[in-house]
């Protein structure tokens, strides 16, 4: 953890605002956190716009708190709901245009790894699945077809909240929604299955119910990205606006889905075991010392 990539400017100081100071006081940028201990220290994220009840907001708000290197994390978002949390973080957000997020994320991914060579940087593509797998599925193929070291994180509400209720590739057949009053005439979108044709490193599929397997989940996409190639992890993310999911019904929602159709699975390529299984030992050997990001595997729990 360091404070460097937030330092003040000099001169700058007086002008910065309490959160700022919080920030340098108790937060992810002073020490790792646990998603145990939310609610207790200073989040990267504290405001949003996004629907009560949203949990999407809460799978982002676990993800950032899950991040092995926060200040040496940059997200790549585009239209839809995830970009209205993502782009408050205390982290350098980059706006893909719709569509472009895996394209952009590899050039940035690449320039960043030749001006800061001693540091590797931490690319993460969150985003929904219409601009992941229709607008921008050419792009997010063939980011894992050339192996770029970065995370894509669907944000997976299955449907294209920010806009009213259009059926995306990652609808349910047969689901009527707003803006699809005939119901869905094919199948949701395998990309998990597309994921390991395209040969990416780690694939996961996850619902925001248990949020130390979350934050376990999105450390290993994050890890692996950094060493071995593409992951990809697949978070159900609903919509409780255009699923008219009452707000008090959210997680009950989350725990019904998991359980009927959206299990957490996850798959490793032989490389990316290996790399992981490695890091575990590490993990395990310097446990009772002091464990850093970049040689052990953070605690998520
Ligand atoms: C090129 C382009 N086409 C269309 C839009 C309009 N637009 C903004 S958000 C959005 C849908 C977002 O849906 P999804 O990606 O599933 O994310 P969600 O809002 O559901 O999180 C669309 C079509 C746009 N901004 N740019
Ligand atoms: S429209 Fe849906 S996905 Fe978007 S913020 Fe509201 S509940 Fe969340």
């Amino acid at each position: 953890m360091s404070l460097d990539t937030i330092k003040a400017s000099p001169g700058f100081e007086k002008y910065l605002p309490q959160e700022y100071y919080d920030l340098l006081k108790d937060s992810q940028f002073v020490s790792p956190k646990k998603v145990s201990e939310m609610g207790s220290f200073k989040e990267l994220i504290e405001e949003h716009p996004m629907c009560a009840g949203c949990a999407m907001t809460l799978f982002i708000r676990t993800m950032i708190v899950a991040l092995p290197r926060p200040e040496h994390t940059i997200f790549v978002g585009t239209a839809g709901c995830g970009r209205l949390v993502l782009s408050q973080a205390a982290i350098p957000f980059v706006y893909g245009n719709y569509g472009d997020t895996n394209a952009v994320a590899s050039g940035l991914k690449r320039g960043l790894g030749i001006r800061f060579q001693d540091t590797p940087k931490d690319v993460i593509v969150a985003a929904g699945d219409g601009g992941l797998a229709d607008i921008g599925f050419s792009m997010v193929m063939h980011s894992w077809f050339r192996k770029e070291k970065f995370t894509t994180v669907m944000l997976d509400n299955e449907v294209y909240g920010n806009t009213g209720g259009q059926e995306s590739g990652m609808t349910q057949k047969g689901m009527v929604l707003k803006m699809a009053p005939h119901g869905k005439k094919f199948e949701k979108m395998d990309m998990m299955g597309l994921a390991k044709t395209a040969g990416v490193a780690y694939i996961a599929r996850v619902a925001p119910t248990n949020p130390n397997r979350v934050a376990a989940t999105i450390q290993k996409a994050v890890l692996i990205a950094r060493e071995i190639g593409p992951t990809y992890v697949q978070a159900y993310t609903s919509c409780n606006i255009e699923y008219a999911i009452p707000t008090p019904k959210v997680m009950d929602d989350a725990r019904e889905v998991e359980k009927a159709r959206y299990q957490f699975s996850e798959y490793f390529s032989d490389e990316a075991k290996e790399y992981w299984d490695k890091l575990e030992a590490e993990k395990r050997q310097l446990k009772g010392g002091a464990a850093t990001a970049s040689s052990a595997v953070p605690e998520a729990e």
